[in-house]
């Protein structure tokens, strides 16, 4: 067993290879579609779930971060993965040690008003959309809550998550503040990269399952901006729900939320049920979007970063996984290069041309504007 286990470890395959959806978790559930599996799930998913105390210093969600939030994929050194100021195309601004800074760590009740000055808690649906820190076991779990950057997290406030073509502010990374553009909700809003908008809609999805007989008392708070609607079957306004199943269908589970949740099971004892079983977000929940709209979303690749520095861009959005050639061409008409790869396992491009200027990206029969810089 130790000369197996040592082996694993040698492979860097411990996590995937012990850790799976226990036996028998989601018995009960077959056959069920819509409301009734979405009650099912939040019966499952509530038993044996344990209230681990928000942490003071240590415990509670400070140390699960320790293992639930580790950079394992990008820089892949261990520090925080931070969902607000992590960088997926390249090094990040800045970056966090695990843990209180009497042993050496970033975490803090307070930081400064600049990015990079420590990490805390991050509500990804807010508190006061439901009461409050003392509203718990909602306010303690760490499902739906992530470590962030102080500044940023300070900056979201109590924005529920959007889309925006008018950013009034954007993090290092990113992230953006700006009035909604997305169909049916005309307020502020916060959109994370799209890297991370999969992951951070399954952690709302999972909050309207698991708290769903408690949601019509949580309503009441911010009603305006607040995105729960006061239902105990849909949990969400419509236009939510709408930007969720967007989200979750652009953005596929990945390695990191899998890890994710068997490091939260560890410790909390329950599950997300979306980043196990992916499909069940759209046997319960259905999108009032126009087919024009969801053609619109299937036509919207971007590039980040954008200006390109270092002679590598990323494409990334709807349409990337059937795309397999795109061509590169200068302003004033010349093709400087042709990709043929599987854009499906990879968005990432690497320049042949790196003359600074204004290029075009052409793919199928979507036109991209990047800058060299
Ligand atoms: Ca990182
Ligand atoms: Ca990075
Ligand atoms: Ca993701």
């Amino acid at each position: 067993m130790n000369k197996i286990f040592t082996f694993l470890i040698a492979l860097g395959t411990v996590g995937g290879t012990f850790a799976q959806i226990p036996a028998g978790y989601y018995d009960g559930t077959s056959g069920l579609t819509g409301y009734p599996l979405k009650s099912k799930l939040s019966e499952i998913i509530t038993n044996g779930a344990q209230d681990l105390g928000y942490g003071r210093g240590t415990g509670g969600l400070w140390t699960t971060f320790f293992t639930s939030d580790v950079d394992n994929y990008y820089e892949k050194n261990g520090t925080v993965l931070d969902m607000y100021s992590e960088n997926p195309a390249g090094a990040d601004a800045y970056e966090y040690k695990l843990g209180q800074s009497s042993a050496g760590g970033n975490q803090c009740g307070n930081g400064k008003n600049v990015e990079n000055t420590c990490y805390n808690r991050e509500h990804t649906l807010p508190k006061s959309f439901f009461g409050g820190i003392d509203a718990t076991p909602m306010a303690n779990d760490a499902h739906f809550i992530i470590p962030a950057d102080y500044y940023v997290n300070g900056q979201r406030s109590n924005y529920p998550y959007g889309e925006t073509d008018s950013p009034v502010w954007t993090s290092t990374n990113g992230s953006k503040i700006g009035g909604s553009s997305f169909p049916d909700y005309g307020g502020t809003i916060f959109e994370p990269i799209d890297e991370f908008k999969g992951d951070l809609a399954r952690m709302q999805l999972y909050f309207i399952t698991r708290y769903q007989s408690r949601l019509p008392n949580f309503s009441q708070y911010y009603s305006g901006m607040n995105p729960i609607d006061g239902t105990t079957d849909r949990g969400f306004k419509q236009w939510y729900i709408n930007l969720m199943l967007k989200w979750s269908s652009q953005d596929p589970v990945s390695q990191k939320e899998i890890d994710r949740n068997n490091a939260i099971y560890d410790r909390q004892g329950n599950r997300n049920p979306f980043i196990d079983h992916p499909e069940w977000v759209k046997l319960i929940w259905k999108s009032t979007l126009s087919s024009t709209d969801v053609a619109l979303f299937k036509k919207t690749l971007s590039i980040y970063p954008n200006p390109v520095l270092n002679g590598e861009l990323h494409l990334s959005g709807y349409g990337l996984d059937d795309l397999s050639k795109v061509q590169i061409y200068s302003m004033d008409g010349k093709l400087v290069q042709t990709v043929d790869q599987n854009f499906r396992n990879s968005g990432k491009i690497i320049l042949k041309n790196q003359t600074k200027g204004l290029y075009l990206l052409k793919a199928g029969d979507q036109t991209v504007k990047f800058i060299v810089q």
